[in-house]
């Protein structure tokens, strides 16, 4: 079998996705995400200039071969265009391979290990009230775990908390929108939030809370200490990533588990922080992150070290790479947790998907390969819209992380 062409397929229901769709002589297709949110045309013409080229005439069969070709082979190694990139391609030949097979993906990489995928929805409000009527909303509809974001009294917009609140999407605007942050008024009101969310909800529910890079690392073990009597699952991505020594300064002043990795893209991002246990929770995910093969990888690394799955899910995601993160989900041995935020119905009908939600749990389904495809007409119909994430500064006009 030979790979005869690969069409990369920009398409906005709402908001901007990129796909890759690679097609064999024998008419087997595979599908791969490779949606880089605000940044999306970059990743676009990475494919489209100098990764199909490559791709035409091999067998799609030899997927690490394929996956040490395009990241070795191009010697600018990482980054998030060049990762996305491969992992497009990584997904793609994943499904053919489940296709021509006949299984799902999770089959050929080990099989089941769970009955389901534990996920988190976003409960958000501007107030204390609106918060707790949002958790109440997913606890009715049957999940388990939930994050928590909250407006905070004196600023205009939090990160986190929408007017739509099941459609949260943060690229709102054709030219980045800007916010206003405050530390001070974060750290004053977040551990009153959870004071009432535990009150209200008992100790059952787990809850999440996600500070966004926002905090230095002796804040973040402020927040940490804090929290600790409201037991939270995870505090997620508390100070910016890059540094990976500032997560041991937090590990010295707080049991709170801590979570991170939506901006890393390979094992080498992580390597220390899973090494020296100093997270709990490994947030990476398969566009991110070179696909499944490498984010495979990561998840058996973080196994040897206590180190649990905690995968992004984020609407920016589509249900391309939500597909292929729940055949891990399923298969791998430490699975934490898995972020769903819904796709809008307009997303969900150019992307048919045989995954399914069923009381607080996803399901890969049964179908061959990864069980989700792109409706190409469908797709032709939601033209790209440039949109980009907010900036955000302090009260004083510095930029600071968003
Ligand atoms: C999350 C993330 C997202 C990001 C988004 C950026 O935990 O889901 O933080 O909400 O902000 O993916 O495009
Ligand atoms: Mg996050």
């Amino acid at each position: 079998m030979r790979i005869v062409e690969a069409r990369v397929i920009v398409t906005s229901p709402g908001r901007n996705f990129v796909t890759l769709k690679i097609v064999t002589d024998e008419g087997v297709t595979g599908v791969g995400d490779a949606t880089l949110n605000g940044r999306e045309l970059a990743v676009e013409a990475y494919l489209r200039e100098h990764v199909v080229p490559l791709l035409i005439g091999r067998d799609p069969a030899r997927i690490e071969d394929t996956w040490q070709y395009l990241y070795q082979g191009a010697y600018w190694r990482r980054g998030p265009v060049t990762m996305s990139a491969i992992a497009a391609v990584d997904t793609a030949l994943w499904d053919i391979k489940g296709k021509v097979a006949g299984l799902p993906v999770y089959q050929l990489l080990g099989g089941r290990s769970r009955e389901g995928v534990t996920v988190y929805g976003h409960a958000n409000g501007e107030t204390v009230t609106e918060v707790l009527a949002e958790v109440a909303r997913y606890l009715d509809l049957g999940y388990r775990a939930v994050r928590v974001q909250c407006g905070v009294p004196g600023l205009a917009n939090t990160y986190g908390v929408s007017a739509d609140k099941m459609f949260y999407e943060p690229a709102d605007s054709a030219l980045p929108t800007e916010a206003t942050w405050s530390t001070e008024r974060y750290l004053a009101h977040i551990p009153s939030v959870f004071a009432r969310v535990r009150d209200e909800f008992g100790p059952d529910l787990r809850l999440l809370h996600d500070a966004h890079h926002r905090l230095t690392p002796i804040e973040a073990a402020r927040l940490g200490s804090s929290l600790e009597p409201y037991a939270l699952t995870w505090l997620e991505d508390p100070v910016r990533a890059e540094l990976q020594e500032g997560f041991r300064l937090i590990r010295r002043h707080t049991t709170t588990p801590i979570a991170t990795g939506e901006v890393f893209n390979s094992v080498w991002d992580a390597s220390q922080l899973i090494s020296e246990q100093l997270i709990d929770y490994i947030r990476m995910t398969v566009v991110r992150a070179g696909g499944i093969s490498h984010l495979r990888r990561v998840f058996d690394f973080a196994a040897l070290h206590h180190v649990r799955s905690g995968s992004h899910g984020a609407t920016d995601l589509s249900p391309v790479c939500m597909a292929a993160a729940l055949h891990l989900d399923i298969s791998i041995p430490n699975f934490g947790l898995q972020e769903y935020m819904r796709h809008t119905p307009e997303t969900d009908a150019v992307f048919p998907h045989g995954y399914h939600y069923d009381g607080g749990y996803l399901h890969p389904g049964e179908a061959p390969g990864l069980g989700v495809d792109i409706d190409e007409e469908a797709a032709a119909r939601y033209p790209y819209s440039p949109a980009y994430l907010p900036v955000n500064r302090l009260e004083d006009g510095s930029i600071h992380p968003w």
